[in-house]
């Protein structure tokens, strides 16, 4: 009777606990101490302090059920960057803040946003990553084997180079540039003149120091927080040919194992973090007068703006490239992301 009673009060409790969304004694306890969250740049760049937002976010409303760790320089793939998607879908990677680019190699829909010049604003970013493209990238990586659950953004891509300040094409010739992840960044800088060589980024700062390559491209907020200004990095040309928004995701069996309720709460601390860390990541670049190359120019940095004839000849000598990748990352895909863009309010 005793042991009965005891029964009846536990199945009480636990359906009391699972009406309101809580973890039962029995779910909690499939639940890891840790979770790991795989980035490459940690929280002294707008990346790293998304990262660190969304798992605030999560420890405080989960009560410290869910528990996020930050592994920046990919550190869980030994700093190989390319295979994070990889080993995000086989559980190497509890979760993820990562660039379009670096997933690109396993989903080619992400190089949609490494077309050059597809996007001329940062109204533009928007109109793709908050708009239907955006859902579509969305289904395309759950049916890869992930979980998406919001954006953040990197941001626009500046030309950096220890050489010489870059204003047409034919300043590029020769200079060697690293390049990241696809290789359709090798087409882009193949097109321009340039000599480009594919390197991580764990790589890349060493090989900037000893001159070992001429010049890079990233944006203006990695530039600053990494200081390569130091690492003779002394010419800037704001040419914004690309920019790589972030993604934040789950691995599927890790999803999974979590309670409905703590599901929503890691995606709506996505969402308020991605939106955050946009916000940060545009500091000093989205106002007038951008005035962080205000802060770039007086450490010694030649800051190069193009006018829109000489950005225009940059767009021409890439068009052949982005003609060649439209098809490669999906033809409809590619002309609904231009109809997104021509629509977009300014
Ligand atoms: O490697 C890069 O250039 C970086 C840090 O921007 C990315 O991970 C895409």
């Amino acid at each position: 009777m005793k042991l009965r009673r005891h029964v009846l009060a536990w199945t009480a409790a636990a359906s009391a606990a699972l009406a309101l969304g809580l973890p039962t004694a029995a779910q909690a306890q499939n639940y890891k101490s840790e979770y790991r969250v795989s980035l490459v740049v940690g929280t002294a760049f707008p990346w790293g302090k998304g990262a660190e937002i969304w798992a605030n976010k999560v420890r405080e409303r989960t009560n410290g059920r869910i528990n996020f760790k930050l592994y920046p320089g990919v550190s869980l793939i030994q700093g190989d960057q390319t295979r994070e998607f990889s080993a995000l879908r086989q559980g190497v990677i509890d979760l993820a803040v990562g660039s379009t680019i670096n997933w690109s190699p396993q989903v080619k829909q992400l190089n949609l946003f490494s077309l050059p010049f597809l996007m001329p604003d940062y109204a533009a970013i928007d109109a793709l990553t908050q708009g239907e493209v955006g859902k579509e990238i969305f289904k395309t990586l759950d049916k890869a084997g992930v979980v998406p659950l919001a954006w953040g953004e990197n941001g626009y891509r500046e030309l950096t180079n220890s050489k010489r300040p870059v204003r047409t094409p034919e300043d590029l010739k020769g200079l060697k540039i690293r390049v990241v992840g696809s290789p359709l960044f090798i087409d882009t800088f193949t097109a321009l003149g340039a000599n480009p060589t594919q390197m991580s980024w764990a790589d890349a700062q060493p090989a900037f120091a000893s001159g070992a390559v001429d010049g890079q491209e990233n944006p203006m907020s990695i530039f600053t927080a990494a200081k390569l200004q130091n690492v003779g990095q002394k010419n800037v040309t704001m040419w914004g040919y690309v920019a790589d928004p972030l993604i934040f995701v789950v691995n599927k069996d890790i999803w999974n194992s979590w309670t409905p309720a703590d599901r929503e709460i890691v995606r709506q601390a996505a969402i308020e973090a991605g939106k955050d860390e946009i916000a940060i990541a545009r500091k000093g670049l989205a106002e007038p007068g951008q005035p962080l190359l205000k802060d770039i120019a007086a450490l010694g940095v030649n800051i190069v703006h193009l006018t829109p004839a000489e950005r225009e000849a940059f767009v021409k000598t890439t068009r052949p490239v982005y003609n060649k990748w439209k098809p490669q990352v999906g033809t409809d895909l590619v002309n609904m992301a231009e109809k997104a863009i021509a629509a977009r309010k300014k």
